[in-house]
């Protein structure tokens, strides 16, 4: 029996380091054709990465591009987030972990390409889906559809970002990184919700973004109508079965989800590396030429940028670089030799489309020629239960179940996607050192229920709390009170209904229920039965966003907080307090006192004593420490209630 032992990956790899040193004053030129996106004249096999800058700092940027390159990527993918870049309208920010030209020159100082996924529409787990709060407020505007008001300030805010970048020199053609723009995104999933209206829409972001002279392609992702020349790509687990809209554009993958985002109340998701790069292997089988890990790097939502309802802080998604930016082992490894196996291959796969051949049942190989005697090959066996031998060229071959097999000269075994050969865990030689805290070193501030400032607000209905924050904060209180007559029933049923995302109830002033929705459905009834006192009571209600909508048709008109508040007596009886007299206080006094900042970190309003105060609602906690090899002190300061977590907004280097 003649079984192909994978020859050493090491000995079959020296020779294919290749980069791609772009010289810094070269025009480079990037178009394509039905195979592949064409640099200078050559048809390339791409690896490509996402990492947002903003989930980082800039700090750490070089040495997660450097990671990534070590892993075998060429290009690195982000969004732009233009609630960041433009807060206010018409005041720009490109600074710290904003500062976009920073972070394209690191990639570009890497060597590596760069994919520029304008949008504006990001949606990436990221608040709002990265769309200003201020756009929602302009009077008539309706978001992502045929809307002038809209269309005037999308394409507003992709010629200032093509323009910063052309300024910049970044485009390919102007010697810098960039080789791809993407215009949109996921659009086709929503469509439908906009009727003719949305086919329009498509139609103008693709003129818009071709009236903006790149230079370079533009994508849109999952929108099977894209209109030429713009590239329609295609986002999922598995791309192998993905055609382009028309012959001329070729096979392109720019989301595969290296595993999934967190959101609250939910496990933590996992991808296997196994899976990840089955579905890589089959999609360059099968004629990709491009394709891109969602996420390469995560990265953490820092300070209120978490997308929602309910998205976590942690943007880890399993993938290859871990939210702290350490090699995540074995799927970085395994990965990276997947890529080194396909680069292998590369001078084959520009050559020809595949051709096909069935090995069996749920067996199959697909060959690329270089010429007629000289070949690769990809065998895979997508059984997803059963082993199998193979006979191929001849030869026998085994193929574990869901797996692919590449052979660089349609011979020899270089790489199995069920073969995991790399490093298995990673020995962390920066062992942290344990910080022990004593109750001691806690200082706190108790928020006390209701309202607490000068610029509270009345009016006699229950208000929209995204209205009414405007997301200056994600706390909003509505407080009532609730007048009891001799006679009356004290023992009564409370049922509070909201739009989402979490609340906490507060009857003279002691906590007496807690709601909240989940990632998939935010709102919430709370249904609670409490006692009151005759005469005057005291009702107040703590609305808590966590995150705002960034998904799904019209979700930008999606409302949030308490809506209906029914009191119901022993006797059935309902007393509907919706539209008595409520007083608003946006935020919490903490916020308004500054506490989440470093510079009050010192400040007399924080109580400190031997034992902080435990199983209590809404207290701010705050200690500060110091890491060994570090002489600065850091403070970390949260709130804690329940299982929210205010995450600080100091990170530690
Ligand atoms: C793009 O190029 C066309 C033709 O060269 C020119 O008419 C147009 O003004 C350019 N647009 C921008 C935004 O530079
Ligand atoms: C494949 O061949 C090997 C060697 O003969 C044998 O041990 C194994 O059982 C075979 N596997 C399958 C799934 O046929
Ligand atoms: C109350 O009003 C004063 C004077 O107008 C102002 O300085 C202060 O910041 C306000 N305080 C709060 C908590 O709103
Ligand atoms: C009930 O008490 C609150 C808070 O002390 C007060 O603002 C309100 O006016 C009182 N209502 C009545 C009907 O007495
Ligand atoms: C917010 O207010 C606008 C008017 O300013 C209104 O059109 C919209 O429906 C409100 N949103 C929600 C969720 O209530
Ligand atoms: C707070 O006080 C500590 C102890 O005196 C000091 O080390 C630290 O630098 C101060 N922090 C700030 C932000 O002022
Ligand atoms: C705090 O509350 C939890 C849950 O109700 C309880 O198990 C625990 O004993 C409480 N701790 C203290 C110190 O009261
Ligand atoms: C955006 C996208 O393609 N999402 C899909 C990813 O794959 C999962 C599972 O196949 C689908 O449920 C998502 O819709």
């Amino acid at each position: 029996m003649d079984m192909k032992t994978p020859l050493s990956l090491a000995l079959v790899f020296v020779s294919v380091f290749a980069v791609y040193c772009f010289d810094h004053a070269l025009s480079t030129t990037v178009t394509y054709d039905h195979r592949a996106l064409v640099i200078d004249g050559k048809r390339r096999v791409l690896q490509s990465g996402s990492i947002h800058y903003p989930r980082s700092t800039p700090e750490v940027w070089p040495e997660l591009i450097w990671k990534s390159k070590e892993g075998g990527l060429d290009v690195i993918e982000t969004y732009v987030f233009w609630n960041y870049h433009e807060p206010v309208r018409g005041e720009y920010y490109f600074e710290g972990r904003f500062d976009l030209v920073k972070f394209v020159r690191t990639v570009q100082e890497a060597g590596l390409m760069v994919h520029l996924r304008i949008g504006p529409y990001a949606c990436a787990e990221w608040n709002f889906g990265g769309f200003p709060l201020w756009l929602h407020f302009i009077p008539g505007i309706q978001f992502r559809t045929t809307n002038d008001l809209f269309k005037k300030e999308m394409l507003r805010f992709l010629a200032k970002i093509v323009g910063l970048m052309k300024e910049e020199k970044l485009f390919a053609s102007q010697g810098g990184p960039i080789i791809l723009a993407q215009v949109e995104n996921e659009y086709e999933l929503v469509e439908w919700a906009y009727g003719v209206a949305g086919e329009l829409y498509v139609n103008w972001a693709a003129e818009a973004a071709i009236s903006l002279n790149t230079t370079v392609p533009w994508v849109m992702c999952r929108q099977e109508d894209a209109p030429d020349p713009i590239i329609n790509t295609c986002n999922g687990f598995y791309c192998d079965q993905f055609t382009p809209n028309s012959p001329s554009k070729p096979k392109m993958w720019t989301e595969n989800y290296s595993g999934w985002f967190k959101s609250f109340g939910y496990p933590i998701p996992h991808r296997p590396v196994e899976d990840l790069a089955f579905a890589v292997a089959r999609f360059f089988e099968m004629g990709g030429t491009f394709h891109n890990y969602y996420m390469y790097f995560g990265g953490t939502n820092f300070g209120r940028t978490a997308g929602g309802p309910l998205v976590a802080t942690s943007y880890d998604y399993d993938a290859p670089i871990d939210e702290y930016g350490f090699i995540r082992q074995p799927k970085w490894g395994h990965l990276r030799d997947l890529h080194l196996a396909i680069k292998h291959c590369e001078e084959y796969l520009i050559r020809s489309d595949p051709t096909h051949q069935q090995l069996g049942h749920n067996l199959e190989a697909h060959i690329y020629y270089k010429s007629s005697n000289k070949c690769a090959a990809f065998l895979a066996n997508y059984d997803s239960e059963l082993d199998a031998n193979v006979t191929f060229n001849g030869n026998l071959y085994f193929l574990p179940a869901w797996s692919v097999s590449i052979l660089p000269d349609c011979k020899n075994v270089i790489f199995n996607t069920a073969k995991v050969v790399s490093q298995r865990i990673l020995a962390h030689t920066t062992t942290a050192n344990k910080l022990i805290l004593s109750a001691t070193s806690w200082s706190w501030y108790v928020e006390k229920p209701g309202v607490w400032g000068n610029n509270s607000f009345t009016e006699s209905r229950l208000l929209e709390q995204i209205n009414t924050t405007k997301d200056t904060s994600d706390y909003l209180w509505y407080t009532t009170s609730i007048n009891i007559m001799p006679g009356q029933s004290k023992e009564v049923f409370l049922l509070i209904e909201s739009l989402g995302h979490a609340a906490l109830i507060f009857v003279n002033k002691k906590l007496v229920a807690f709601g909240y929705g989940n990632h998939d459905d935010a709102s919430f009834s709370i249904n609670e039965k409490i006692s009151l006192v005759e005469g005057n009571n005291t009702l107040d209600i703590m609305s808590m966003m966590v995150g705002l909508q960034n998904f799904g048709p019209w979700f930008d008109v999606q409302g949030a907080g308490i809506f209906s508040v029914v009191l119901i007596d022993p006797w059935n009886n309902k007393y509907d307090v919706s539209a008595e007299e409520w007083t608003y206080q946006v935020g919490l006094e903490g916020e308004y006192l500054g506490l989440d900042k470093v510079i009050h970190a010192n400040s007399s309003v924080w109580i400190k004593g031997s034992v902080p105060p435990i199983n209590k609602t809404l207290i701010w906690y705050k200690v500060c420490f110091f890491p060994a090899s570090v002489y600065n002190s850091f403070c970390s300061i949260s709130l804690k209630q329940f299982w929210f977590c205010y995450k600080p907004f100091i990170t530690i280097p």
